[in-house]
């Protein structure tokens, strides 16, 4: 039977009928920010109401940490996830099946490594959208740490902001405001594509500080790859001036950077294989 597996991030939700890496049946709509996390659930009832019966068992993956169950913000601002929040418990009583959870991040990297641009190797993915997340695979585990942290490169400190701040789709749109250009980033990178300077260099700044967290992240823990998705990530002008600012590293330090091939379903897939190991 398929698996139900849902993707709550700060910006969309979607949810998805999946067998192995084949998205059955999929929808999404936005996740409704200014409600309360009874709501953002609600919504999902709501999303997959009329597949009620097609499936035995879901898995969540959320922004957020994910800790036996519970849910628990890093930024607030990605989304106020109250903290302690029941999100097994809550989620199952609305769908009636077994749920289980997990970080979309970390969910989207097993994706990536069971079915997409990973397969069988060390990586680390990240995705880059309202906030940056991501999800790292060792040795053919996914590695979410003794609390749920592991992975959560968006909330390290760059002298006083966070990575997210200063690098994420939110960020863009903040910075362009300031600039007097739309704070909304698929406009400001069809500004980009059209050659608009200050939409480069718009994109190239925030580009900066996850490119710097990147070559960090290769001394650390020396991945085979990275896998860059995410509502901002996912763009093909995104990657290539990520790209652009990798490439002045030393060979030997240069990281090796990969499109998500799951695209925005990574995490819809790799939320699906956590919950086939674990119900199996
Ligand atoms: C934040 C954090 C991460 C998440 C990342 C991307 C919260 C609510 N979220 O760093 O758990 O993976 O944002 O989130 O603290 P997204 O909504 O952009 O996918």
């Amino acid at each position: 039977a398929p698996v139900l597996a849902i993707d709550l991030g700060g910006t969309k939700t979607a949810a998805a009928l999946v067998a192995g890496s084949e998205i059955i049946d999929s929808r999404r709509n936005d996740t409704p920010r200014q409600a309360d996390a009874g709501a953002w659930l609600d919504n999902i009832a709501e999303l997959v109401s009329n597949w009620h019966g097609r499936y035995a068992s879901a898995g969540i993956a959320v922004t957020g940490g994910v800790a036996d169950g519970a849910w628990y913000p890093l930024n607030p601002a990605t989304l106020p996830v109250p903290p302690g929040f029941p999100l097994v418990r809550e989620l199952s009583a609305r769908l009636g099946v077994p749920v289980v959870a997990a970080n979309d991040a970390q969910a989207a990297a097993w994706g990536e490594y069971r079915f997409g641009a990973g397969q069988g190797v060390d990586l680390i993915f990240l995705t880059i959208s309202t906030g940056i997340g991501g999800g790292i695979v060792l040795d053919g585990k996914l590695r979410t740490g003794r609390s749920g942290l592991g992975g959560h490169i968006g909330v390290t400190r760059i002298g006083n902001a966070l990575l997210e701040e200063l690098g994420s789709g939110s960020a863009l749109a903040r910075l362009a405001v300031l600039e007097g250009l739309p704070a909304d980033p698929p406009a400001i990178f069809a500004m980009a594509a059209v050659g608009d300077a200050r939409a480069t260099g718009l994109i190239d700044r925030v580009v900066a500080s996850v490119a710097r967290a990147i070559a960090n992240l290769q001394l650390v823990l020396d991945p085979d790859c990275f896998i860059i998705g995410g509502g901002m990530g996912l763009v093909p002008f995104y990657l290539a001036r990520l790209e652009a600012a990798c490439a002045d590293l030393p060979d030997h330090l240069r990281p090796i950077l990969r499109a998500a091939a799951l695209g925005a379903n990574a995490g819809l897939v790799g939320i699906a294989d956590q919950v086939r190991i674990i119900t199996n």
